[in-house]
């Protein structure tokens, strides 16, 4: 049974005040807090076998590099990858984006291809292949939004997808809008024409479950920072056979087998995407958070975060003058962005603030997408398992305040 009061007593900072007040965190998409059993396996790995992986031959370096590969397992079991090697550790989604736009495109890429984005993708997964575009000469296209913030897929197959196009490179859950894309959908589509299929998991796999085999996807970027786990450890899955036949990302130890003053060859998956020390205890910590999420159920997590969703979008319309971006509450996870008329969304991070409320205000690095909904900054909130009704409450207050403070 998920209990939400339970839950909170997990997370130290849940306890803490701001400006007074009891600390409200909306600002999940931006990162996540920390459960004690992943503090603590931090701590345990720095106060008991803090050593390097896959190097010594004593007791501490072989009680790490279990303990990473064992990270490794839980990951690729929480995603349902068919093999650990799959798993690829990086520092987050965004090395995670530019290996795939690094290694892969230069694999496959030729000048006149093709590469398939959408308007809603965060910077993440847009400046890499706008570098890809200056190597090797390739085009961009991108999936338009309705009105609503959805992909037009109907445009897919008719307009965008050509026998140029091989790469359709998509976010699963829209940092910004919220809104859920049909990434299987969009692969099936994209096998019918032999494209490959790239999904930033970075706002979907901290929140509802993500089954790579079930997508079909051929590559998966995520960020464990979002989902409960120390920041500096990422993930890249691909499938074992496109990750075998890329060359490395970046040199260095532990991604090679041999090494002459001439050349090198190469280490076997996933290690040769993985050159120097890695980020032993923050993936360590990722094992952690990732136990943490399959115990209470990813299921229950995104139940709760839907119904969540639901009443703040409820609770938001009552405010006049309030804007509310994105699509309606069964097609999009819980992440709010909006806008109060005649304020600045940064103004109002500042008031909330002052009530304890931490939210965020910019252009959540989608600075395409602003232009595309005519704004040039949104406040947004953006909900996580340990979120209550009333703290959405509070938000509504405060909102309230802040309109009679401005006085709009
Ligand atoms: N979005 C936000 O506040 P990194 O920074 O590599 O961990 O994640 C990048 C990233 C990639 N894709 C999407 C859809 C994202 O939302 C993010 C991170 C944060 O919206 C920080 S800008």
């Amino acid at each position: 049974m998920f209990d939400v009061h339970a839950v909170r007593q997990d997370f130290p900072i849940l306890k803490r005040q701001v400006n007074g007040k009891p600390l409200i965190y909306l600002d999940n998409a931006a990162t996540t807090q920390k459960p004690e059993t992943v503090i603590r396996a931090l701590e345990t790995y720095y106060r008991s076998y803090n050593a390097n992986v896959h190097r010594g031959i004593h007791h501490l370096s072989e009680a790490a590099t279990l303990a990473y590969e064992e990270a490794r397992h839980k990951v690729a079991r929480f995603i349902n990858a068919a093999h650990p090697e799959e798993i690829v550790f990086t520092r987050n989604a965004t090395e995670s984006i530019n290996l795939v736009a690094y290694s892969w495109s230069r694999r496959h890429l030729r000048p006149g291809d093709e590469i398939i984005l959408t308007e809603m993708e965060h910077h993440s997964n847009l400046v890499p292949w706008q570098l890809v575009r200056e190597r090797y000469g390739v085009q961009l296209k991108f999936i338009p939004l309705d009105d609503r913030g959805r992909l037009r897929l109907d445009l897919l197959e008719e307009e965008l997808i050509t026998p140029r196009t091989r790469l359709i490179a998509l976010t699963h859950m829209s940092n910004v809008l919220g809104t859920i894309n049909p990434v299987a959908e969009v692969v099936q589509v994209a096998q019918r024409h032999g494209i490959r299929v790239l999904v930033d998991g970075a706002q979907s796999v901290p929140h509802f479950p993500v089954d790579v085999q079930a997508l079909g996807c051929d590559f998966l970027a995520f960020s464990g920072h979002k989902m409960l786990g120390p920041t500096g450890i990422g993930v890249l899955y691909g499938r074992r056979q496109l990750l075998a036949e890329l060359d490395p990302f970046l040199g260095g130890g532990d991604m090679i087998s041999t090494v002459t003053w001439e050349a090198a060859t190469w280490n076997e998956l996933p290690y040769k995407f993985e050159a120097g020390t890695p980020s032993i205890a923050p993936a360590i910590g990722l094992g952690y958070a990732v136990d943490y999420l399959s115990e209470l159920g990813t299921d229950n997590v995104w139940r709760h975060e839907q119904a969540l969703t639901r009443y703040a979008l409820e609770a938001l319309q009552e405010i006049p003058g309030l804007t509310v971006y994105g699509p309606e509450a069964h097609q999009r996870g819980g992440v709010i962005a909006f806008n109060l008329a005649g304020v600045h969304p940064h103004d109002l991070a500042s008031l909330l603030d002052e009530d304890g409320i931490a939210i965020r205000a910019g252009h959540h690095c989608a600075q395409p997408l602003m232009r595309r909904l005519q704004v040039t900054a949104t406040a947004r909130i953006s909900l996580y398992v340990y979120n209550l009704r009333g703290e959405i409450e509070a938000l509504v207050r405060s909102l309230h305040r802040a309109r009679q403070v401005l006085a709009v």
